[in-house]
Parts: structure tokens; C-alpha cells; sequence
């Protein structure tokens, strides 16, 4: 149903809230007043004004300190299986900037997204999260329950969207002006799930390390742990010789780009092998044995499939391996510390509606297809965006070069599609912009400089027609900040001019084809030399 038609409704089912009750500062209506609203599908649970201060969120231990919001509960139904929950906070009318911004999840993650929310709200934003359809990251709750799956992989963002426009709009007496989505991870999947699927729903979506190819993401990851763990399921690769082969790849390319501080720049021209590193004698910490060697490899190459030959998906970039100490900063979380798969409860309670489904009965090429046959739909690939364009939305896109989760190569192959797709880079960027963040992990850390604000960039773009061509990204070490770079519109690359710190972005320039700049070493990340 279309924002009109929901808003005539709304207006039809109640012509006298809106008019009478009216708080001082706006025509909207009262917090406690919009629990009358009535949309179809939708059932307001609760709203409550938040008076400014401690905030503590359902599930939460501690509380955040938030500015007063008109805190909206609700439930849609767009299916008589479906339970989608959402949040939306509304600024009173005096703090609120005039739009609406939607956040993203990750994983499968049936939790409201507090955190983004606060963030927003304190930008003076009405925000709205999604539980996705139901509670909890683990993936039972598909079996026996197709209807929820789709509300995880599309609807449930989609529905949280058109009602939250309805909802912010009778608090306020007005529509936002303008909406946007910020999402990472599973969100960055839902952002291009958005520009695909709903080019109406937004203005601005901001897609950062997208999962959006998932049903093959999810097959490279049980390859990938199939690859790093003998038969009877031991991990191959201890962490300690994950951070040995990030270490010796990032030795063997990092001046690659010309610069060597500690950064492979593009790791698409790094092609280190493990091989390298092979024990002569016995195992140590500082070789590898030919098992840990081949399972470092297959890591790399990627899953083809087992008839033809042919990629089904990419492997993970060199410099991904283990370049932190947390888990999902290494290879850790999603391939070699898991008992299992990751998210073989995509093949058991989505796919195969087998709970006791075996990974290893496994057949690439038999079960892929069959799996982009009955579950198209868990995937965002289409790139085709032109309702989007047509639409006046622009989006933009970000993801790490060290991603261990989400591999980026495959971000830049979905970019590229749609670049052909679109009919060639100009026709692209004029509503599709892609910025590459080298040496960051999954949405954020890492060696390179991981923090930026892109939404920032966003609204300069949708509000005053100013497109970035660079992104300032701040790497930051105890709350300090130690070196800054431009993220650079893809396919430019920061190259640094010569002279200055290699710790200030001011110094690098964004160009298309990396110059043969000398090699120059600044010993890490914290030892720069100066000029
Ligand atoms: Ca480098």
C-alpha cells in the first residue's frame, strides 16, 4: 500500500485527533495520544514520553543518556504468521530536524537496534528499528515458518518504513522531509534490499559492508568450515597462526601501494602464498603445517562449484586472516571458531526443513541451485536500480578491505554490475557512490582508519546536491586519534603526495591510477616519520 493511500486512511479513521489534540509546540499529536492512531496491519503497543537522561533499553544492562523522545511501540501483522515488532522515537517538535532515519540490523538478529537509535535520536532524527520478525539470532525460527523468513530478508524493514512515516508524521502534524536508512552488515543487505525492492522508501540509503549476497555468502561459509576443520571437526588454523599469515601477508604487499604503513591498500594485488611460511621441520609459532597451508589457500580462492569449475563465491582478502585480538576481527568468528557452519540453520530450517540435516551431505552445485530457486528472495543482487535513480534517491556504499565476514571482493563485483548494468560509471555515481575503507574490518576497526561520518556526507548529498568524492576516515587508539585518510570514490585510491605526515589525510590525494610513488616507511601505525 502506498504512503497516500495509508495516510488517507489514517486521516479518514481519525479526523478528530489530529485537529483537537494539539501540544503547544506543534499540530501533532500528543505522545500518549498516538496509541489511538489507527493503520492498517499495525498495532501501536504502547507510546510514552521519555523525559531526557537515562534511558536504559529492553535486554540492556546499562543505560544511555538520551534527550526527551516520544518513545512508540508497535506490532505489524502484514501476515497472519507475521510479528514483526518496532520501535519509533520521536524528538518533541522544537529538537527535531525534520526527518526520519531507519537503522539497520545484524545477523539475523531479531533485536531492535538501540544504540543506532540513540545515535540518531541525538542528531535530532525520528528513528525507527526492526526486530526483523521475530526474537532472537538463532535461525529455528524460519522452520516451519516461511512467512517470517521473508519478513526477516525484506518485509519487516519495508513495513517498519511506511508505518514509522505515518506515525512521525501524526506526532508532528507534517511528513519528514526527507528519510533515510543506515545500515552495516545485515543492515548494509537491508539498505540494498531497500534500494531494490522499495526505490520509495527512502532518499538516501547508506549501505555499508553489505551481506546482500547471501544465499552464496552462506555457502562459502560452510565451505570455508568445511575447508578449516578435519573430519571430525578440529579448527586447523589456531588464532595464533591467523595473525601469522596476516602478518606475513601484510609484510609481502604492504608496499605494494607505495607506502608502507602497515596497510595493504588493495588486497586484490596481493598474492602472498602460505606456502611461504610451510614448516621444514616440526611445527612452531612461526610456520605452518601443509594442512594449515592448504586451508589457508582455500581460504583465499573462494568455493567454486565442484562440476564446472565456475566461482560461486569469492574468497576473503589477504590482510583479513587475524589483524585484532576480538574474534570478528579474524577469520575467528564466522569460519574457524564456530562448533559448526555458520548459519548452517539456513540449510535446516530455511532450505532443507531438516533440523538434523547434515553439512556434510553437502553437493555445491546441486543444492546452490536449488536454493537460488526456492529462496531467490534471501538474496540482494538485482542491479538493476534504475527505480531508484528514477526516484531521486541516492545511495552510498562503504566496506572494509580486511572484512573477514563479508568478503569485499564481492561488494566490488555487485558495484561493478551495477555499473554495467546502469550504463557505465558517470550514470552510476550520479545516485551510486562507493567508497573503499583499506586495512578496515567487518563495518569497523582494524589497521586502517575506520570511523568516518557518512551520514554526514548523505545529507549533504540529498539536501544541498553536493556529491562526496572523498570521505575523511580517523583511526582511533584509546580514544585517540593517530591517523587519518580519505576513503576515496571508488575506483580512486589514496595515494600520498610526497611530502607531509602519512598520518594526515590532508596529505594523500585521490587518484585513479596509483603513481609510482617511492616506498616509504613509518614503522606501524603509531611511528610515523614526520617531516
Ligand atoms: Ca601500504
Amino acid at each position: 500500500m502506498s504512503r497516500r493511500m495509508l495516510a488517507a486512511l489514517v486521516v479518514a479513521t481519525m479526523p478528530l485527533l489530529t485537529e483537537v489534540i494539539a501540544p503547544a509546540a506543534s499540530n501533532g499529536t500528543a505522545c500518549a495520544n498516538l496509541a489511538a492512531l489507527t493503520i492498517p496491519g499495525v498495532t501501536i503497543r504502547s507510546s510514552t514520553a521519555v523525559a531526557a537522561g537515562p534511558f536504559t533499553p529492553p535486554g540492556a544492562t546499562t543505560a544511555m543518556t538520551l534527550p526527551a523522545f516520544c518513545r512508540v511501540e508497535a506490532t505489524a501483522r502484514p501476515t497472519s504468521d507475521s510479528d514483526i515488532r518496532f520501535e519509533v522515537w520521536i524528538p518533541p517538535a522544537e529538537a527535531w530536524n525534520g526527518k526520519l532515519e531507519g537503522v539497520g540490523n545484524g545477523g539475523y538478529s531479531g533485536a531492535i537496534g538501540y544504540p543506532a537509535m540513540a545515535t540518531g535520536l541525538r542528531r535530532g532524527y525520528a528513528v525507527v528499528s526492526t526486530d526483523t520478525g521475530h526474537a532472537g539470532d538463532d535461525m529455528k525460527f524460519g522452520q516451519g515458518h516461511p512467512e517470517k523468513v521473508i519478513d526477516w530478508a525484506y518485509r519487516s524493514i519495508h513495513v517498519m518504513t511506511e508505518t514509522a512515516k505515518l506515525i512521525v508524521r501524526d506526532a508532528q502534524g507534517r511528513f519528514a522531509e526527507h528519510a533515510y536508512f543506515v545500515g552495516c552488515s545485515s543492515g548494509g543487505h537491508q539498505a540494498l534490499t531497500e534500494a531494490q525492492r522499495y526505490p520509495e522508501d527512502y532518499d538516501g540509503i547508506i549501505a555499508g559492508d553489505p551481506a546482500n549476497n547471501r544465499i552464496r555468502q552462506t555457502f562459502a561459509f560452510l565451505y570455508s568450515w568445511v575447508s578449516t576443520h578435519t573430519p571430525d571437526g578440529k579448527p586447523i588454523l589456531p588464532a595464533a597462526k591467523l595473525a601469522l599469515l596476516t602478518k606475513s601477508a601484510v609484510e609481502a604487499c604492504d608496499a605494494l601501494d607505495g607506502l608502507k604503513d602497515g596497510i595493504i591498500d588493495d588486497p586484490r594485488r596481493c598474492h602472498f602464498d602460505p606456502a611461504k611460511l610451510a614448516c621444514r621441520g616440526s611445527e612452531d609459532a612461526s610456520c605452518l603445517t601443509a594442512p594449515q597451508v592448504d586451508a589457508a589457500r582455500k581460504m583465499y580462492e573462494g568455493v567454486k562449484n565442484p562440476r564446472t569449475g565456475e566461482p560461486v563465491f569469492t574468497g576473503w582478502p589477504r590482510g583479513s586472516e587475524g589483524f585484532g585480538e576480538s574474534p570478528i576481527q579474524s577469520w575467528r568468528q564466522y569460519v574457524t571458531d564456530p562448533m559448526e557452519p555458520m548459519r548452517v540453520g539456513f540449510f535446516r530450517y530455511f532450505l532443507f526443513h531438516d533440523p538434523n540435516w547434515d553439512y556434510r551431505t553437502i553437493d555445491i552445485d546441486r543444492d546452490l541451485a536449488y536454493a537460488e530457486q526456492k529462496l531467490p528472495f534471501m538474496a540482494a543482487v538485482e542491479k538493476d536500480l534504475s527505480p531508484f535513480k528514477k526516484h531521486g534517491g541516492k545511495l552510498l556504499m562503504y566496506t572494509g578491505w580486511a572484512d573477514p565476514v563479508v568478503p569485499p571482493q564481492d561488494t566490488v563485483a555487485y558495484y561493478d554490475g551495477v555499473v554495467k548494468a546502469m550504463g557505465g560509471l558517470e550514470k552510476t555515481r550520479d545516485f551510486y557512490r562507493f567508497f573503499l575503507a583499506p586495512g578496515m574490518g567487518h563495518c569497523s576497526g582494524g589497521p586502517g582508519p575506520s570511523q568516518f561520518d557518512i551520514l554526514t556526507a548523505m545529507e549533504q548529498w540529498v539536501e544541498k546536491g553536493a556529491a562526496p568524492d572523498r570521505i575523511i576516515a580517523s583511526h582511533i587508539t584509546q580514544g585517540k586519534v593517530d591517523r587519518t585518510r580519505p576513503l576515496c570514490l571508488y575506483p580512486q585510491v589514496a595515494r600520498w603526495k610526497g611530502t607531509g605526515s602519512t598520518d594526515e589525510a590532508a596529505n594523500f590525494s585521490c587518484v585513479t591510477e596509483a603513481p609510482s610513488t617511492p616506498v616509504r616507511r613509518t614503522g606501524g601505525n603509531n611511528g610515523a616519520v614526520r617531516n
